[in-house]
């Protein structure tokens, strides 16, 4: 499907130093130096709701690694699904009385102009799962000649005995991924089951449910299979990171890293599992289930700035759970008004120890906060905040703006 449009890179003077990132499985930063063009999946939407300030922090996080390679040389194909057929919007869609595709539909749109206002870099293939069924389909026939699938009435199932490095994406133990597994998606109670862990892979067809004609009946793409089948043919094995959020540690890209192994033994699905925290308000996560959300696109009904809101994102870092506070978005308002500021000056303090500091600060785990903090120093030191004002480099205001727009993703 059409992603949105990508804004333009400025090219910086020097070159970033090489991305290192937190990798779930081995629990320690990595270096993700690619061969050729860097390999990045980001699992997309599910889009029955618009998209809230949680989403928009994980995308945002990956579009500052999406960055920091770019900036560091390399070139990026990036892969996103959308999750356009599966439970949770077929749900909401017969609740709120709209066809599902439309609801579909709606919603991707608002997703791709709030994308488009955060700055966020489109992927190269914005892939939907009801366009992918037939990879699907390829797929799961070759999970069957592995011998991995079987059937339970009209649905089938992945063995996850099937792959024997199940369990190392996540690195949870049973007893943990039981817990986990009915909470997101799972159904460990099934009777006819051979292992409560094992996930399905094709929806037989229910009455009132869309379903696809299929060599094991008429039904629809599991979840998990979904991912997996996009990532194999636009990334192809052992891609450089597969990302998301803290969420989808268990079960979703556990599963997919099973279906890839059992496939092609011996590559990895991904060579890197990179997970964003999650996004909280008032006292909870997130999440369209719980119905506590701050939309991006209502704040910008509301006439905020969306590089304030952005702003706001990168002050946490990625990897941490947070509180989403509008005292915060107020902070980055003034704060972006006091950036506009010093960058009116033209002249200003040294701007070259900032571009090294800020692209250090990225390439070390997409150490947005650390980032951001050079960019207030700077900005405080040209605005003479702490003292003397320093307006020493002729060209700071240049430097600065192709700094701010390429590596923090930020038009000021
Ligand atoms: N379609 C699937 C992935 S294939 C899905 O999880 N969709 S989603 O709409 O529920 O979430 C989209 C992305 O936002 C996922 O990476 C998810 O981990 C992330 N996300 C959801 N809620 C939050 C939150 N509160 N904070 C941070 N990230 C979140
Ligand atoms: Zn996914």
């Amino acid at each position: 499907m059409r992603a949105w449009p990508s804004p333009e890179i400025p090219t910086l003077p020097v070159t970033g130093p090489p991305v290192r990132v937190h990798d779930t499985p081995s629990g320690s930063l990595l270096d993700v130096t690619p061969d050729g063009p860097a390999r990045l999946y980001v699992c997309g939407i599910t889009p029955y709701d618009a998209t809230h300030l949680g989403h928009a922090a994980t995308y945002v996080g990956f579009d500052l690694l999406n960055r920091a390679w770019r900036n560091a040389g390399h070139d990026v194909t990036y892969v996103q699904n959308v999750t356009d057929v599966d439970d949770p919007l077929l749900e909401r869609a017969t609740k709120v009385g709209t066809d599902w595709t439309e609801l579909a539909e709606r919603e991707t749109e608002l997703f791709r102009q709030d994308m488009a206002a955060l700055r966020v870099l489109a992927p190269d293939h914005y892939v939907g799962a009801v366009e992918s069924i037939p990879l699907v389909i390829e797929l799961i026939e070759r999970l069957q000649s592995a011998g991995a699938v079987y059937r339970v009435e009209d649905d089938w199932y992945m063995s996850v005995t099937a792959d024997p490095a199940f369990g190392e994406e996540s690195g949870y133990d049973r007893e943990r991924m039981l817990a986990l597994y009915p909470e997101r998606g799972g159904d460990p109670d099934r009777p006819g089951k051979k292992d409560p862990l094992d996930c399905i892979v094709w929806r037989g067809e229910r009455e009132g449910e869309p379903s696809w004609p299929s060599p094991f009946g008429p039904g629809r793409p599991g979840w998990h299979v979904e991912c997996t089948a996009i990532a194999l043919e636009h990334l192809g094995g052992a891609f450089d990171v597969q990302g998301g959020g803290s969420d989808l540690v268990f079960p979703h890209h556990e599963m997919c890293a099973g279906h890839a192994q059992v496939v092609a033994p011996g590559t990895p699905f991904a060579r890197t599992y990179v997970h964003a925290g999650m996004v909280g308000y008032d006292g909870e996560k997130m999440s369209k289930s719980r119905g506590n959300l701050v939309f991006v696109s209502a704040l910008r009904n509301s006439d905020v700035d969306p590089a304030a809101i952005r702003l706001a994102l990168m002050r946490h870092h990625y990897r941490a759970d947070w509180e989403w506070t509008d005292g915060e978005l107020w902070d980055a308002v003034d704060a972006l008004a006091d950036w506009r500021r010093a960058l009116s000056l033209g002249a200003g303090a040294p701007a070259g120890p900032v571009v090294a500091e800020v692209l250090t600060a990225l390439a070390d785990d997409l150490d947005a906060p650390r980032a951001v903090a050079a960019v207030d120093g700077w900005v405080r030191a040209t605005l003479g905040t702490d003292g003397l004002a320093d307006t020493t480099d002729p060209d700071a205001a240049v430097t600065m703006l192709a700094l701010l727009d390429a590596a923090l993703g930020l038009a000021v």
